[in-house]
């Protein structure tokens, strides 16, 4: 099932199912050699949802701000490689929304824990605008807000469920987006969790 939420936002329901064992034995895999961790803000404050990063950069917020950083700080070590299954899967649905050499090289992983949320904000960390957003929804369900360009947009509320995939870019690239505090619940798969997986490509190696 796909439709196009707005135009440049493509909903690919039930996506990620098809290789779902491979890919979280993958993220296994990433989470044992970069584990998740609360980040905090520039100003200070603990993040709600932990997260990690796999690919040749991956996004960090710190005392000295928000960026792409090719080593995990936690150990000074790459990040962990792009899983090919987590890659192929990336690509493939970025194809399918019409976005054809779509070229990650950065993915974020959050973990939301029931209570956890996150505010609206816009993704423009990365120096590639022209390339689309991919975002893989695994676990509990979550509502996902979707704004305008304008912050001040009313959101749009939309349910995400394990499996789904969003892919975002064009002119809604630098849409505001967020995510409500998740609702208790137990996943038959993933438990009390909800996992995201967010594929960008940075532009930094442009
Ligand atoms: C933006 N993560 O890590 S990704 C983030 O579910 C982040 O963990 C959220 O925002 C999460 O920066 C959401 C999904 C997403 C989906 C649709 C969008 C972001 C979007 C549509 C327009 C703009
Ligand atoms: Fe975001």
């Amino acid at each position: 099932e796909h439709c196009e939420l707005a135009p440049g936002v493509h909903l690919l329901r039930g996506h990620a199912l098809d290789e779902l064992e491979p890919l979280l034995a993958a993220l296994r895999a990433v989470i044992a050699a970069a584990p998740l961790r609360f980040m905090r803000t520039p100003g200070g404050r603990r993040m709600a949802v932990s997260m990690t990063n796999c690919g040749r950069y991956g996004w960090v917020s710190d005392a000295r701000g928000y960026r792409y950083s090719p080593c995990d700080p936690l150990s000074g070590s790459p990040w962990p490689a792009l899983p090919a299954v987590l890659e192929a899967l990336a690509v493939r649905a970025a194809a399918c929304a019409g976005f054809a050499d779509f070229a990650p090289d950065a993915c974020l992983l959050n973990r939301y824990r029931p209570g956890a949320g996150m505010g609206l904000h816009q993704d423009r960390d990365e120096r590639d605008f022209t390339q689309p957003i991919v975002s893989i929804s695994l676990g509990l369900p979550a509502t996902f807000l979707l704004g305008g360009l304008q912050r001040s947009q009313r959101p749009r509320p939309l349910r995400l469920e394990h499996g789904d995939v969003l892919v975002w870019g064009g002119p809604a690239r630098l849409f505001h987006h967020g995510v409500s505090p998740l609702r208790e619940g137990c996943h038959p798969r993933l438990g009390a969790q909800r996992l995201n997986l967010t594929l960008r490509c940075s532009g930094l190696d442009a």
